[in-house]
C-alpha cells in the first residue's frame, strides 16, 4: 500500500524566491514542490503540497489530512509562533507531524524561538534551507513504513 503525505506551507511562503533571499534562499515554492515530488516518487509516497496565507484554511487542511493521510510535513511560517488553533488541530489529527523551517529560527529574533508546533510534532528540522523538506520526506517515509 502506498502512503500519502501532505506538505502544508503557511503565510508568505508563496513569496519564496524574492522574499529575503539571504534568509530563505533563492528557490521558489514551485522549485521546492518539484524537488519534493521527485523525491516522493523515489520513496513511493503520494504527495499533496499546498500553501495558504490563511490560518483557518491551514486548520481545515490539517483536519482533512487526519482522515486521509499518513503524515503531515508543516512549515507554518509565522503561525508557528502564534497559533493555538494550529496546535490544537495537530493534537487532534492523530497522524505524525514533522515541523520544518528553512531558516535556523534559533539564530533569529527571540519571538521566533517559541513554536506552538514543536510540542506536538514528532520532530523538528530547521536551518537547512529547502533541503529540510527533503529530510522531512525521508523521515515521513520511515515513519509510515
Ligand atoms: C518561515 C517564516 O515565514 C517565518 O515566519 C518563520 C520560517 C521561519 C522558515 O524559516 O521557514 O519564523
Amino acid at each position: 500500500m502506498s502512503h500519502s503525505v501532505t506538505i502544508i506551507n503557511g503565510p508568505n511562503l508563496n513569496m519564496l524566491g524574492t522574499r529575503e533571499p539571504e534568509i530563505y534562499g533563492s528557490e521558489t515554492l514551485a522549485d521546492i514542490e518539484a524537488k519534493c515530488r521527485t523525491l516522493a516518487g523515489e520513496l513511493g509516497l503520494e504527495l499533496d503540497f499546498c500553501q495558504s496565507n490563511t490560518e483557518g484554511e491551514i486548520v481545515d487542511w490539517i483536519q482533512q489530512a487526519g482522515g486521509s493521510q499518513s503524515a503531515i510535513i508543516l512549515n507554518a511560517g509565522a503561525y508557528t509562533h502564534t497559533s493555538v488553533a494550529i496546535h490544537d488541530a495537530l493534537l487532534a489529527c492523530g497522524i505524525p507531524v514533522i515541523e520544518v523551517h528553512l531558516s535556523n529560527v534559533f539564530q533569529r529574533e527571540e519571538f521566533r524561538h517559541h513554536s506552538y508546533i514543536s510540542s506536538v510534532a514528532k520532530g523538528v528540522i530547521c536551518g537547512f534551507g529547502s533541503q529540510g523538506y527533503e529530510f522531512a520526506l525521508r523521515a515521513a517515509a520511515k515513519l509510515t513504513n
